[in-house]
């Protein structure tokens, strides 16, 4: 049985909740500011280019579309480059000195990459640098300094040493380095075709706990699930344990059937203060769902039964 008890409303956002044209929403970053959550949605617009819409909400399940984009692509200086094509797939971390960061893949005839922005407000949004070159997806940062540095996870895209998480480090959010592999797909297991960062690392006394997505490949198209992860505390490059199974496939008819059927993607995950874990998921790329784990469950899954990093 799932550890991911979903939401009995499930699909909690569709595209007839936006007040704008748009075909899909889905794979939203969501973090929690004052009483609210906020989330901050992909939607597809009918020319095929996303751009990222944000709801708001008081429990976490019932989501108000703001009239306006949160996002769109810029229209002047460098980011306007390296978001042509739309921007994808963002991710909120919330640091106290920080404010919420937000990471984001932006598409162009260059390729992806990923921007690094930021709010303290929700309505404004402050652009800060690209923080990858090309190929480069799925950027998640610790939502605490670790030894004095920042530190992220990210995926970039490659065949030779296929899809899969590595670390980095900043002392300034902007120049990252130090980049090692700390997490490959697996052959012949559930995400054998690819990995990748999926919602922010959330801090328990046992670890950071690392909710990713990994891709199997069939004769019908890929199916995209989600797994769990524990990273040491002090040392996140090195992985206490990955849980062998899965913690959540599709299954709904909105997760099979969709834009892209059979896909369960999380951008975001929000702990609570009753140890349970919300996860946010984009379901065949075009509703978010949203369901509950119980956080020790979700650790205990990393360490009692581990597959290796690699
Ligand atoms: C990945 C990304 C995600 C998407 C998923 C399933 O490669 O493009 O944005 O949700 O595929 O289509």
């Amino acid at each position: 049985m799932s550890p991911v008890k979903r939401y009995k409303g499930n699909p909690i956002l569709t595209r007839n909740d936006v007040p704008y044209h748009v075909a899909t929403v889905h794979n939203a970053g969501i973090t929690k500011y004052g009483d609210k959550y906020i989330m901050l949605f992909r939607a597809h617009l009918h020319n095929g280019r996303s751009i990222i819409g944000i709801a708001e909400s008081t429990d976490g399940y019932k989501f108000k579309v703001r009239k306006e984009p949160f996002l769109v692509p810029a229209t002047g200086g460098i980011f306007s480059e390296y978001e042509e094509y739309g921007v994808e797939d963002l991710r909120i971390c919330h640091m106290p000195d920080e404010g919420y960061l937000l990471t984001y893949s932006g598409y162009s005839r260059h390729g992806v990459r990923i921007i690094l922005a930021r709010t303290l407000d929700f309505i404004s949004v402050e652009r800060i640098a690209p923080i990858s070159q090309a190929d480069m997806r799925n950027v998640v940062i610790f939502p605490r300094k670790i030894n004095g540095q920042y530190a992220r996870l990210d995926r970039p895209h490659s065949e030779i040493s296929p899809w899969s998480v590595w670390i980095s480090y900043s002392p300034d959010l902007i120049h990252w380095g130090n980049s090692k592999v700390v997490m490959k797909p697996m052959t012949y297991h559930w995400d054998e075709m690819k990995i990748g960062p999926g919602a922010t690392p959330v801090y328990t006394d046992k670890g950071w706990l690392h909710i990713y997505h990994g891709a199997f490949s069939t004769m019908d198209g890929s199916v995209y699930r989600l797994g769990a992860a524990l990273h040491d505390l002090k040392n996140p490059e090195k992985i206490i344990g990955i849980s062998d199974e899965w913690i959540l496939q599709p299954e709904d008819p909105w997760e099979v059937t969709g834009y892209v059927h059979n896909v369960v993607f999380t951008c975001g995950a929000v702990p609570e203060p009753d140890g349970t874990l919300k996860i946010y998921w984009g379901a065949a790329d075009t509703v978010m769902c949203a369901g509950t784990a119980d956080i020790n469950s979700l650790v205990d899954m990393c360490v009692k039964k581990s597959r290796p990093p690699y």
